[in-house]
């Protein structure tokens, strides 16, 4: 598995990109970078980023739009901003590529809304929908990748679970344009994260993966796998099911754990679920799942909280 971990798990612990990136590299089982952009560029040479990597590659850079664009992103409602948002995005690309990167990861953090009467949703939705296909067409050799949450920003997000995620794609209809699941977000949403991973898998659209845990009410940055294991390990199945090549990234929140040994731990339990999914058998579990019998289900889930991969 390929395996990246949150650069602001150890910023905002104090770190510089410059010693974060050391501190990466001195993480068991890391192999990717995953920047913020242009949050983790500002005031830093690129040339200084690179000299820093090592035999860490570059995963991508997600956009992030902060507070310039507490209307919208792709959907504000002065053209000049939107265009500033669609320019953003543009030179992510750019500098994506420059570092070997093949992943742009676009949370839509602002296109939402919060009150009834707010935004017209057909033309808040055609916008989205415009504004991903030109950054497509921008940069046909990266994959465009879009992360759901269901709230927060907004009250309402206008990209909001893994259906609408799927909608979204087809009216785009780019061959580069993809989804990036985020386990929190899924609970968030109460939706089932294997479903919406199958879906987005078997169409060829699963580009990315945030991993984490949580409650589903907030976005609780959890260590993966500590609270819904069984959830986990499902996930995990499907995964290998259906081939999964690209970079498992940890978005985590440890506010109050040492920020590189909480990495450590999130790619620990990943691997450990990962043992004890192939030890169980991937045949064997594809049974289980044909029989849809509760009890031979729970017995699984016994058997892999027991014995499996221990
Ligand atoms: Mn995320």
């Amino acid at each position: 598995m390929k395996y990246a971990g949150r650069f602001n798990s150890l910023v905002f612990k104090g770190q510089d990109v410059l010693s974060a990136i050391d501190l990466f590299r001195q993480v068991r089982g890391i192999t990717h970078l995953e920047f913020n952009y242009p949050e983790h560029f500002a005031g830093y040479d690129l040339e200084e980023i690179k000299a820093h990597m090592g035999p860490l590659k570059v995963n991508g850079l997600a956009v992030r739009w902060r507070k310039d664009f507490l209307f919208g992103n792709f959907t504000n409602p002065d053209p000049e901003t939107r265009k500033k948002a669609l320019q953003m995005t543009f030179d992510a690309c750019d500098l994506c590529r420059s570092l070997g990167g093949q992943v742009i990861t676009l949370w839509l953090e602002n296109d939402g809304f919060d009150y009834p009467f707010q935004v017209d949703y057909e033309e808040a939705f055609t916008q989205i929908v415009d504004a991903v296909r030109q950054v497509c067409d921008y940069a046909p050799d990266l994959k465009i990748s879009i992360e759901y949450k269901p709230y927060e920003e907004r009250n309402f997000a206008l990209v909001d679970s893994a259906g609408m995620t799927l909608y979204l794609l087809e009216k785009v209809n780019r061959e580069n344009a993809g989804c990036t699941l985020d386990f929190c977000h899924m609970l968030m949403k109460h939706d089932s994260p294997s479903y919406g991973l199958s879906l987005a898998a078997s169409s060829r659209k699963l580009f990315g993966l945030h991993m984490n845990d949580g409650y589903g009410f907030q976005d609780s940055g959890l260590i993966f796998g500590s609270v819904n294991f069984s959830l986990a390990a499902e996930f995990i199945y499907y995964l290998l099911r259906y081939g999964y090549d690209g970079v498992v990234f940890f978005d985590t929140f440890p506010i109050r754990e040492n920020g590189k040994d909480e990495i450590q731990a999130n790619i620990e339990a990943f691997e450990l679920i990962r043992n004890k999914v192939e030890k169980a058998g991937l045949e064997r579990i594809a049974d289980v799942v044909a029989s849809r019998d509760g009890i031979r289900v729970n017995q699984l889930i016994r058997e892999l909280l027991t014995e499996a991969g221990s």
